[in-house]
């Protein structure tokens, strides 16, 4: 602990920690969600399963609801009240509460019952259709996240070497879908569908003639990387022609789908299971719905106590918050956009010459195909490589498997989606020069290897004035929206708030700069004319800086 700190904490007794600052306890950890607070405000996110997560639902979260226990449900008569009136009437469920309590192993809940069964009806709501309504959907709110809803099902409608069928991994299908590396692919036997390789499109008829070959128990559908909306009717046919459950993981769309601008699987899915946070902008949290009776129950059982122990009540809270907005019309229109911006960002980036994977999206993501991409240098560029200096231009995206990649490490895509800058208003202008931005680091890039312990590790190279240019290009986009929106809070968290790695100097004129790290002697020792291997504390010699090509770029001292 550092000494001011010890100051100010010496001689308090523990009452003072319940009541004080974060700031005042642990300036730390402060200090680094400030970074990271800063790093979110400066940088254009297309992190297609992240998005921003509103006030409201943090407020919730950081709650006393967070410091108690809650095993097991709520009564089945909250569960299921669909009368939000009736359900938030206090005197006449805490006397119901008195009289039969609930279904918990624990007291001290009533209030807890509230906010479960609160977030359970308002989720039920948002994904009713015409033909179902709220009151025929169960809902459970208690997975942790999405694994772990996911591992649920399975819990409660498999037995260990039953035959699951979902989409492979490097094909867009989730770890959870029977990956090697996770559980599901573990206990069960699995059976991996892919996209048609020439159209991009799923082949409806090849995952049937692959579930009568297979007759798996399940059949997953719903995706992390695959671009196109999926016909829920015809896997409805397919998991009927075997006898099979159909499970739908909408993780990534369920924010489009209660905004009814991607197709809703309930009323042909026997189980639907999303995250809540990505395109639902909640917390970290997850939901299994269903509309049978029977399942729900099964379901309960294998969520609480077969996989878990206590809920995250804070977390409830914060979803009832998310689907009270997510009921709003603010929300619908935003969802659309969504949809809207990836589309614009797709056709751009088709249109500067790069390749999509599946070619194209009709919902919020969508992938490039980096083996496409001719390099100057004869070397592959990989979606590793891409992505590091991308993220270097302040452009965050990740690196994803795509069809014909044999390891994610070595993955040779890039996944993009437009929730985070939809929500930041970003709209058809910025899109397409975030396009051309993308494009512009891209075929910049110049790939080369680099002899590792583990063999020859891909890696890139890229002149430092387009990083520069891009950087600049990307805080004038953001820029340009907050003035619209009279916000200006990029300016707000200007240098103080952020490392000294990832400050930006307005005129290029540095006049000082600490080159620190293990290797800060040798990449010197690299670009300098001089001779600073024997160089001690305390000394300077003068030397020039030399570009890749040998250019003078500077005339400098080196201490
Ligand atoms: N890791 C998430 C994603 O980015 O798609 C899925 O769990």
């Amino acid at each position: 602990m550092k000494m001011e700190e010890e100051k100010i904490l010496s001689g308090r007794n523990y009452s003072y920690y319940l009541e004080a600052a974060l700031s005042r306890v642990d300036p730390d950890i402060e200090r680094i969600i400030e970074f990271e607070r800063s790093r979110q405000i400066r940088k254009i996110i297309l992190i297609p399963s992240e998005s921003i997560c509103p006030k409201p639902v943090l407020e919730a979260l950081a709650t006393p609801l967070t410091s108690l226990y809650a095993e097991g449900y709520p009564s089945r008569r909250m569960s299921e009240e669909s009368d939000e009136k009736v359900l938030l009437d206090f005197d006449y469920q805490l006397a119901h509460y008195r009289r039969y309590s609930d279904r918990r192993f624990y007291k001290g809940v009533e209030f807890a019952d509230f906010v479960e069964s609160l977030a359970q009806r308002r989720v039920a709501r948002c994904f009713a259709t015409d033909k179902i309504s709220a009151d025929k959907i169960f809902v459970n709110v208690q997975p942790l996240s999405g694994a772990a809803a996911n591992n649920a099902v399975y819990a409660a409608f498999l037995n260990p070497g039953d035959t699951i069928m979902g989409m492979s991994l490097s094909c867009g299908g989730h770890l959870t879908h029977g990956s090697e590396f996770n559980r599901s692919g573990r206990y069960y036997r699995v059976i991996s569908y892919e996209p048609d390789p020439v159209s991009g499109k799923l082949d409806y008829d090849a995952i049937k003639e692959l579930a009568l070959q297979h007759k798996p128990k399940i059949i997953i559908a719903g995706y992390s990387a695959y671009p196109w909306s999926v016909d829920w009717k015809k896997f409805r046919e397919i998991a009927d022609s075997v006898g099979a459950l159909l499970f739908a993981d909408i993780a990534h769309v369920a924010g489009m789908v209660v905004a009814g601008v991607y197709p809703t699987p309930v009323g042909f899915a026997d189980v639907v299971t999303f995250t809540t946070h990505k395109t639902l902008f909640g917390p970290r949290g997850a939901v299994i719905l269903t509309t049978d009776r029977k399942k729900a129950k099964l379901i309960d059982d294998a969520v609480f106590p077969g996989e878990q122990g206590g809920p995250h009540i804070n977390k409830m809270a914060a979803i009832a918050v998310a689907f009270k907005i997510a009921q709003s019309k603010e929300f619908k229109k935003l969802q659309r956009k969504i949809v809207d911006n990836a589309k614009v960002l797709a056709s751009s980036l088709t249109e500067k010459g790069l390749k999509l994977v599946y070619g194209g999206t009709d919902t919020h993501l969508m992938l490039i195909d980096l083996n496409a991409i001719e390099t100057r240098t004869g070397f592959p560029l990989k979606g590793e490589i891409a992505a590091r200096i991308l993220d270097l231009c302040d452009l965050v995206v990740n690196k994803n498997t795509i069809p014909g990649d044999e390891t994610a490490a070595e993955a040779s895509g890039i996944r993009l989606g437009t929730p985070w800058v939809t929500q930041r208003g970003f709209e058809k202008e910025e899109m397409e020069k975030i396009a051309e931005l993308i494009y512009q680091v891209i075929v910049n890039i110049r790939p080369f290897t680099y002899r590792g312990i583990t063999g020859d590790l891909p890696r890139g190279k890229i002149e430092l004035d387009i990083i520069e240019e891009v950087r600049q290009k990307v805080r004038g986009l953001i820029q340009g929206k907050e003035e619209e929106g009279r916000k200006k809070i990029f300016e707000s968290v200007s240098s103080q708030t952020l490392p000294n790695s990832f400050k930006q100097s307005d005129n290029g004129d540095t006049g000082l700069l600490k080159i620190t790290g293990e290797r800060a002697k040798p990449f010197l020792q690299e670009v300098a004319t001089a001779n600073i291997a024997n160089l001690k504390p305390g000394e300077s010699v003068k030397s020039f800086l030399l570009d890749a090509e040998g250019k003078l770029i500077d005339s400098v001292s080196i201490l």
